[in-house]
């Protein structure tokens, strides 16, 4: 990745990165998104969040990584990858994946820095990330997500000034970039104050491996689907039976069960420590 950009994440926490997919490509993860949001409704799953947003003009749709093919693509795609661990570290993992579409009407969710979601202040290192997928073009006034310059430095809660919604300025990029955001970068819906754009953006959120995830991926996609996924994206989603361990560790470690060698080898191996403790109980 350019120089540039990893000096910019590290001194703004955030970057935007134009052109990673195209504007049709961005046109029809957007549509697929509408979709999925039916098939949710269909089950009789709503996008409207009230706890969340202050009405029902934010659709949000909360598995698109369980229902299209296209957003395991994107959660594995390799400038999100590279960005996402330049931020956070080698080893990643994903930690939520959603999209919010800001239909014109939508307003502002409360202010939050996407870390504070899934570890305790305080926020000493970047420890998460979210990579924004541009669905569509995104500006102030179609309801671009406000970020606070700087905010990626506060450390507690009691950090947070009382102008803080006074500081607010919009992300904005043309659909296909990705926005690439500090997890602690406290931030905002915005107001989608058009008369007829739809502002279509899905969060990639990763973080590093020793954090627990927002969604256990296990319980959430059924197994049949898990079957079919690549080695990388079942580590992404901590699919495999080592968790919150190094890829080296595990190594080292075997089978969890244990080192695999044969009922024959580890039964006489057994036999030898039980044997052992027979003559000299520990
Ligand atoms: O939709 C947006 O612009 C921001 C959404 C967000 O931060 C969230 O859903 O946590």
């Amino acid at each position: 990745m350019a120089d540039d950009i990893n000096a910019k994440l590290a001194s703004d926490g955030w970057c935007v990165v134009p052109g990673v997919i195209s504007r049709d490509m961005a046109a029809d993860a957007a549509s697929r998104l509408w979709s999925i949001a039916r098939s949710n409704a269909e089950e009789g799953y709503s996008c409207h969040l009230p706890g969340l947003d202050p009405n029902p003009s934010m659709v949000r749709v909360l598995t698109p990584l369980q229902s299209d093919e296209l957003f395991r693509d994107l959660i594995e795609n390799d400038t999100a990858l590279e960005l996402a661990s330049a931020v956070v570290g080698q080893e990643v993992i994903v930690a939520n994946c959603t999209a919010n579409i800001a239909l014109p009407g939508s307003q502002s969710m409360m202010l939050h820095s996407d870390l504070a979601f899934i570890l305790p202040e305080p926020w000493l290192y970047p420890w998460s990330v979210n990579v924004v997928w541009c669905l569509s073009d995104v500006h102030k006034e179609n309801g671009a997500t406000l970020y606070i310059p700087g905010s990626h430095e506060w450390r507690l809660q009691a950090d947070i000034p009382e102008n803080a919604a006074e500081l607010l300025v919009p992300f904005e990029a043309p659909a296909g970039s990705i926005i690439v955001m500090d997890g602690r970068l406290w931030h905002t819906s915005g107001t989608n104050q058009t008369a007829d754009e739809e502002r279509a953006l899905l969060f990639a959120y990763y973080s590093a491996s020793f954090l627990r995830p927002m969604i256990n991926w296990t319980a959430a996609i059924p197994s049949e689907l898990q079957a079919t996924f690549s080695p990388r994206l079942r580590q992404l989603l901590s699919l495999d039976v080592f968790a919150n361990t190094a890829d080296e560790e595990a190594d080292f470690q075997g089978h969890w069960k244990g080192q695999p060698v044969g009922a024959e080898q580890a039964m006489g191996e057994f036999r030898g420590v039980a044997a052992r403790r027979s003559i000299s109980p520990a």
